[in-house]
């Protein structure tokens, strides 16, 4: 395992920190603000201001009047997805800047940002536009004497709760979709990444996206976040985060105004290997799925199931590629895990470690953390797990994989459902009958076959059981973002 930790990318300066309400950069009324943290050191990056319930009023305000007066809903779709497309460009043409706010703010690899993040953003949005003028009803032929139509209509102001592992595509898998439909919206980003949020807001304005339309109140969870899951005037809410917040946002939202959630929870995800596998191609499946973002993916691979004729192999090859990582400064493109985002999961992350050690688990490899200062972890692999093992029941987000053996489909089906998460899951195998089988047997929102974290826009995404309900991407998620009104009128002296 190395580390290394050369800085080849000058960060650039910080332009925004204030909140984006009504298309002003503002303060916070309580004119408090809050630091941001470089998750490489530990150290202060910039303050910004600090919004809280009355702050997320007025964004409300903002986004209501923008809603029930403004010129976005009542534009057509295709003037709509113009102004995405501009975003698009203006996104890709400042993508350096963003990529290093990510690295920065996130620890996430500089040029994984580059390459990927802000471009995916890029294509969601233009995804999307692509979409905002093609959003029709249908025509009912209805009983004698009457007919019909459906108007799909944006679903009104939306409040968007997002968390720190990617805080560019969040953003944008939530805002693309309620743009396109015609909602305006006030997202709050996670209190660990607010900076690059805070340049899409900017971004929107130069997009001629008109005021009000897309608020950013920077902030924390139990405060603002809170405020708009409990807000009467918002009428729909999109969250990912926890399954402990997620149900307290949809307690606050019965509570108030009844107003549909969608959440997206996190996972404990499994990935079934099976003995017909090339054992190269398994390996590099398992520890990409695993060990992409430092493992701060709610889709990530945490348990590995081995069937037990190349078990012994494959733990080999995983070992091998977790002693290669080079852990170090997310901007040295020579790094492949950077820090931890912050240092409430960098300390949860350990304890989870030492938890595995405790329960009687082998540490394979790694455990520890890494360098004197900053989030940095080592790759963890352990073996001797079972089901029962905290490790292998709660939700790590951390670099930490379990591995497990398993002799039949039976077994491994069984042992695969044996958690109450239900994100995402995998199967490698050459053999399409037990692909086919294992598929359908799996209660999860996505199964990978011979591949994993296999994402597309055009591919709804989204959880079974306690990894929530409600789809991101594909057209799914543009639906949640609209309602179906129904326009009857009576036929008079229709022979039909
Ligand atoms: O999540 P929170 P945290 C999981 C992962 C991680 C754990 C805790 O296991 O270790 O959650 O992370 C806002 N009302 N995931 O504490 O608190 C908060 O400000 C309204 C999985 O960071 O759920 C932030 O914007 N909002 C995951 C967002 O919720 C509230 C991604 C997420 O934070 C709130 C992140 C409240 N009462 C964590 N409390 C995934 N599904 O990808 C907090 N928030």
């Amino acid at each position: 395992m190395g580390s290394h930790c050369e800085s080849s990318v000058k960060i650039p300066p910080i332009k925004f920190t204030k909140l984006f309400i009504n298309g002003n950069f503002v303060d916070s009324i309580s004119g408090k603000t809050f630091d941001t943290i470089d998750p490489r050191t530990g150290e202060v990056i910039t303050k910004v201001s600090l919004g809280d319930r009355e702050d997320v009023d007025l964004a409300v305000k903002a986004a209501r009047h923008a809603f029930d007066h403004g010129p976005w809903p009542r534009m057509s779709g295709f003037e709509r997805g113009r102004m995405m497309m501009k975003l698009a460009d203006l996104i890709e043409e400042n993508v350096d800047e963003i990529a290093a706010l990510d690295a920065v703010n996130g620890g996430k690899l500089f040029t994984l940002c580059k390459a990927i993040d802000i471009p995916v953003a890029a294509r969601t949005l233009r995804y999307y536009a692509g979409a905002a003028d093609k959003i029709h009803g249908t025509v009912l032929k209805m009983s004698k004497g009457l007919q019909g139509y459906t108007l799909r209509e944006p679903i009104g102001v939306v409040g968007s709760i997002i968390p720190w592992n990617f805080p560019t595509t969040m953003f944008f898998m939530k805002a693309a979709p309620a743009l396109a439909a015609g909602c305006t919206l006030v997202v709050k980003p996670a209190e660990q990444t607010p900076l690059s949020a805070l340049y899409y807001a900017h971004l929107s304005k130069l997009a001629g996206i008109p005021d009000g339309v897309l608020n950013v109140v920077n902030g924390f969870g139990e405060t603002a976040g809170a405020a708009i899951s409990a807000h009467m005037d918002i009428d729909k809410v999109t969250f990912t985060g926890s399954t402990e917040v997620g149900r307290k946002i949809m307690a606050a939202a019965a509570a108030s105004n009844l107003k549909p959630v969608s959440l997206e929870l996190g996972g404990k995800s499994p990935l079934l290997i099976f003995d017909d596998a090339d054992i190269d191609q398994a390996a590099d499946i398992a520890f990409r799925g695993m060990f992409y973002n430092k493992g701060e993916i709610c889709v990530a691979s945490s348990r590995v199931y081995v069937q037990e004729g190349i078990y012994e192999k494959l733990v080999k090859k995983l070992v091998e590629k977790a002693k290669a990582t080079v852990v170090g400064d997310p901007f040295d493109p020579q790094v492949n895990q950077g820090p931890q985002t912050d240092k409430k999961q960098f300390e949860k992350i350990l304890s989870y470690i030492e938890h595995g050690k405790r329960e009687g688990a082998t540490l394979l490899t790694g455990g520890k953390h890494v360098g004197q200062k900053g989030y940095y972890i080592e790759p963890t692999i352990f073996t001797d797990v079972n089901e029962d093992m905290i490790i292998t029941k709660e939700e790590i987000f951390g670099p930490v994989m379990s591995l497990m053996k398993f002799k039949t489909m039976e077994e491994a089906i069984k042992r695969a459902n044996n958690t109450t998460y239900g994100l995402a899951s995998g199967i490698i195998t050459k053999n399409l009958n037990v692909a086919n089988t294992v598929s359908r047997s799996i209660r999860a929102g996505v199964v990978w076959i011979n591949c994993y974290t296999a994402f597309d826009v055009d591919c709804p995404y989204g959880g079974y059981k306690i990894s929530g309900f409600g789809r991101d991407f594909g057209l799914e998620a543009l639906n949640q973002y609209l309602q179906i009104k129904s326009v009857v009128t009576p036929i008079h002296d229709s022979p039909w």
